[in-house]
């Protein structure tokens, strides 16, 4: 293990230089996941998810075309994870996307598990945790994927990645049951103690005068998204989730959480002078500011060590042109995709559960992770794998036929912005309403005109508050693809779908390697039948694991409230035993 992860850095280097000569590489990672020890506040030392020992864990560096192995150990002794990589279509490898109980079991402590799939588009990603929450804990990093290819070749001297998050001091596993609770009906979430640029803060880049740097940043937190800008440098947006744009100068950009932006920098031609950079979170998520919180963290661009660090400026919110990422242009021009053959309509919705907690809803249902990992169902439900309800009713399952042209209209019914993924897609965004606008009225558009005609393509795009968006994607990439809300605590408390593409096609063309199955034995997960591990009647749930019933009839959230705390005082451990009973001993 050691030798090869010493390896690594060089490999990466390397690879750039030889790709037009070699063959694709195949790239080998061994992830041994530890608890380690970390404070990249400065503020406060706890126990952080790393890799071999390590935190932050390693930056994922590959090129287009290369295979990727990564041999992951889980010694963590008291957690469950899985490994996802955000971004990554996952070609004819479905089962290598990583979701818990989506596309594998957990990977139970002591568990060995191999991911191996095929890297084929360039660009800025990253790879998390997908189980329980986990991922705030630590367990996440950049994955960038060289392009020998790259449009924007020759037009920047050096490349740097820079990440930026959140951080809490606090543990997923502490922090999840008191925000899943019915002492917090409204749900609001916690706030992050810290932002973190690079898991540090004071990051000093240096820079070369006369220079132009290609920076990939990923906003890799569980919760906030950031406004960052660079004192008197302008920026140039060439590539966001991996799709390239055309160049897009921005004076301030804005990333939610999972979001990934690549641009040029170009250096000033004198060193008379460092410049603070800042990332700044978007305290409008927040319910409430703590008091003494810095929800700001700054470095600088290092031009002249032996010059001073000058704090960074003070800046009236109004001072920024605003930059929009729904007017960024694919550099490719991919052109609007017809009218779909499918549509999709879910309202996003907060309410209260019997328990008196607060969960998130798609439409009327809060997601409950099915028995049988829903790829498994597809893969042993036969033909009643093309029906929806053999996937249960609290996955929120749709299937998608072959090549279909599918429309995800989301309708905000809620005053918080909501980031949107879908996994093993880019779609187009093809709509965004301003805040306040209510649903999504096809007939009150001028016309189809008033979509792009080479919308922009991401992977994860927000919602404004009590607005809409309209999502479209080709189902050209048969497999088991969630489509959530990329903010950690709404995935906890339910904001999740599950888009079933091409089940009967992923019958006869996928092979799932021994060792997933295996890790299904450790964990007592079964793998066959239905969502409840039905076998013989596929459309009989029962058993299923679903969220707490409904509230009362009759009861307000308040009175509910009350409720709860005389009598139902056992629901909240069931809520979360969802997220956590089932492998953590
Ligand atoms: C993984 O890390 C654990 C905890 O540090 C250690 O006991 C184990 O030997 C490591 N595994 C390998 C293969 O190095
Ligand atoms: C798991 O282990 C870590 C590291 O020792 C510890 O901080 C944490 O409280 C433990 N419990 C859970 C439920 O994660
Ligand atoms: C990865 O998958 C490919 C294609 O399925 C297979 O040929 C190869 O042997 C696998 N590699 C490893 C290390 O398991
Ligand atoms: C951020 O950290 C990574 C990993 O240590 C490093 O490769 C990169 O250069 C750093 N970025 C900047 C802008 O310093
Ligand atoms: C940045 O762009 C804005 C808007 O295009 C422009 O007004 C400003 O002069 C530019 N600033 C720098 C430092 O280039
Ligand atoms: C730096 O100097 C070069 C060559 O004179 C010029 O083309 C470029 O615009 C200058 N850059 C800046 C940021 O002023
Ligand atoms: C964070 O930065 C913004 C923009 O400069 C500023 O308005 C705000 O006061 C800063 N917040 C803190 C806590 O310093
Ligand atoms: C949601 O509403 C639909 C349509 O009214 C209904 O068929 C379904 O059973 C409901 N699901 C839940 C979980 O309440
Ligand atoms: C949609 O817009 C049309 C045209 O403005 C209007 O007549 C119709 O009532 C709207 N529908 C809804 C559901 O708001
Ligand atoms: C998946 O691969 C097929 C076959 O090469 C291709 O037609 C399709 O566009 C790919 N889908 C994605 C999302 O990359
Ligand atoms: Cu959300």
């Amino acid at each position: 293990m050691a030798i090869s992860l010493s390896c690594l850095p060089l490999v990466a280097m390397l690879l750039p230089i030889f790709t037009h000569l070699a063959e694709a590489a195949t790239v080998t990672y061994d992830f041994n996941i530890t608890w380690v020890l970390a404070n990249p506040d400065g503020a406060f030392v706890r126990p952080t998810i790393g890799i071999n020992n390590q935190w932050p864990p390693p930056i994922m560096r590959v090129t287009k075309g290369d295979t990727v192995i990564v041999n992951v150990e889980n010694s963590l002794g008291n957690q469950t994870t899985t490994l996802h990589f955000h971004g990554l279509y996952m070609n004819g490898s479905t089962h290598m996307d990583g979701p818990y109980h989506v596309t594998q079991c957990g990977i139970a402590p002591g568990v060995k598990f191999k991911y191996n799939f095929t890297v084929d588009q360039p660009g800025t990603y990253w790879y998390h945790s997908h189980a329980k929450g986990q991922y705030p804990d630590g367990l996440r990093a950049p994955l960038i994927v060289d392009d020998p290819d790259s449009p924007f070749k020759g037009m920047y001297d050096e490349e740097y990645v820079l990440s930026v998050s959140d951080w809490y001091h606090d543990q997923m596993a502490t922090l999840i049951p008191h925000f899943i609770n019915r002492r917090n009906p409204k749900g609001a979430e916690p706030v992050p103690n810290a932002a973190l640029l690079n898991d540090t803060q004071g990051l000093q880049v240096p820079i070369q005068a006369g220079k132009t740097y290609l920076f990939h940043m990923v906003n890799m937190g569980a919760f906030a998204g950031q406004y960052i800008w660079f004192e008197e440098h302008n920026i140039s947006i060439i590539e966001v989730d991996g799709i390239y744009t055309e160049p897009a100068n921005a004076e301030r950009i804005y990333l939610t959480a999972a979001q990934r932006c690549s641009f040029l920098l170009t250096a000033k031609n004198d060193t008379n002078s460092n410049f603070p950079f800042v990332s700044s979170m978007d305290t409008t998520l927040f319910d409430k500011i703590p008091e003494g919180l810095n929800w700001n963290v700054s470095g600088w661009l290092l031009y002249d060590q032996s010059k001073p660090l000058p704090d960074a400026a003070i800046i009236l919110e109004d001072s920024f042109q605003e930059f929009d990422d729904y007017t960024l242009v694919p550099y490719d021009k991919e052109p609007l995709f017809p009218d779909p053959d499918q549509s999709i309509t879910l309202e996003v919705v907060m309410s209260n559960l019997g328990d008196g907690a607060n969960y998130a809803f798609f439409n009327n249902i809060s997601y409950a992770p099915p028995i049988v990992p829903t790829l498994y169902t597809v893969m042993t439900a036969g033909a009643t794998a093309a029906n929806t309800q053999v996937y249960g009713d609290y996955t929120h399952s749709f299937v998608l036929g072959k090549d279909e042209v599918i429309e995800i209209v989301v309708n905000n019914n809620d005053p918080g912005k909501h980031p949107f993924h879908l996994h093993g897609h880019a779609f187009q965004a093809v709509w965004r309403s301003d805040r306040d606008a209510g649903n999504f009225n096809e007939t009150a558009l001028v016309s189809v005109s008033d979509f792009p005609a080479a919308p922009m393509r991401r992977d994860t795009f927000a919602v404004h508050p009590n607005g809409n968006i309209v999502l479209r994607f080709k189902a050209d990439n048969p497999g088991v693809w969630l489509f959530h809300c990329h903010i950690e605590w709404h995935v906890d408390s339910g904001l999740i779908a599950t888009m079933v593409e091409a089940p009967l096609e992923l019958q006869r063309t996928l092979s799932i390697p021994q060792d997933h199955y295996d890790s299904c034995v450790v964990d007592g997960t079964p793998v066959k039948g239905n969502a409840a591990g039905n076998i013989i009647n596929l459309l009989d749930l029962t058993g299923q694991n679903a969220p707490p019933g409904p509230l009362p009839e009759g009861f307000t959230t308040r009175g509910a409230v009350a409720l709860g705390f005389s009598i139902l005082s056992a629901f909240t451990s069931i809520a979360v035993i969802s997220w956590y009973g089932l492998a953590d001993i």
